[in-house]
């Protein structure tokens, strides 16, 4: 190859040819490398040393160069699917995701809310407590328990109970109606204390407990009594 001219086709950014002239008169060409390569943008080059001589006409040679680039471990892993799902429990400290794809967390629930207890009584009372008439009918309302636990599925589903003789408790739709059981008399007992619990069906059921008081107000039902002392 001595007095040839030789280039590199096509042009590359990443390579070049280098030509030393030997002690020979023949040249000695190298082929370099002058930018990184990324296998992953290009992992094969086709390229063409071409030689010519200076004769006349000239003569031509061409060296076909072909490059291939390895891999090396220089990517992250790839995620073969667009989008992961993975479930965690709630309230625990998730992690830094350390890497850049979709991750879609379910939640799992926890049974971490006790059922929440609302009262409502008629009248002006307060909702913790509610007055009746005494010799009211047996069924009479007396108040209406709303309930509301946050969690979800078994750890939000609720049931209440009512241990007290002469009350009851039913469910009533999602909520619970207290109603009177027979006929209450205010001079045999004027004030009731009713507990209301209500427990969730969670593995580690959460229960909540509230009172009610019940007045029993008076009516004219007694005739005075006459005493003869004699
Ligand atoms: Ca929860
Ligand atoms: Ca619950
Ligand atoms: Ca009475
Ligand atoms: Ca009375």
């Amino acid at each position: 190859m001595s007095g040839d001219k030789i280039s590199l086709q096509p042009n590359t950014e990443q390579f070049e040819l280098k030509t030393n002239l030997q002690p020979d008169g023949s040249q000695e060409v190298r082929l370099i490398l002058r930018g990184a390569l990324d296998r992953e943008s290009v992992s094969q080059y086709r390229l063409q040393a071409i030689a010519v001589d200076g004769g006349d006409p000239e003569e031509y040679g061409i060296l076909e160069i072909i490059i291939i680039v390895a891999d090396a471990n220089d990517n992250h892993p790839v995620f073969d699917q667009d989008t992961y799902e993975v479930t965690i429990e709630e309230n625990v400290p998730i992690d830094p995701i350390p890497t850049e794809t979709l991750v879609i967390i379910h939640v799992d629930d926890v049974n971490d809310n006790a059922p929440e207890i609302m009262i409502h009584t008629l009248g002006d009372s307060g909702d913790n407590e509610a007055v009746i008439l005494e010799n009211t009918v047996s069924g009479t309302f007396v108040a209406r328990i709303v309930v509301n636990d946050r969690d979800s599925d078994d750890n939000g589903r609720y049931n209440c109970s009512l241990y007290e003789d002469h009350f009851v408790l039913d469910p009533f739709g999602s909520d619970f109606l207290i109603t009177t059981r027979g006929i209450l008399d205010r001079e045999k007992r004027s004030k009731f204390s009713l507990i209301i619990k209500c427990h969730d069906y969670g593995k580690q059921a959460l229960t909540r407990t509230t009172f009610l008081q019940v007045s029993i107000e008076d009516i004219n039902d007694n005739c005075p009594h006459f005493f003869i002392l004699i």
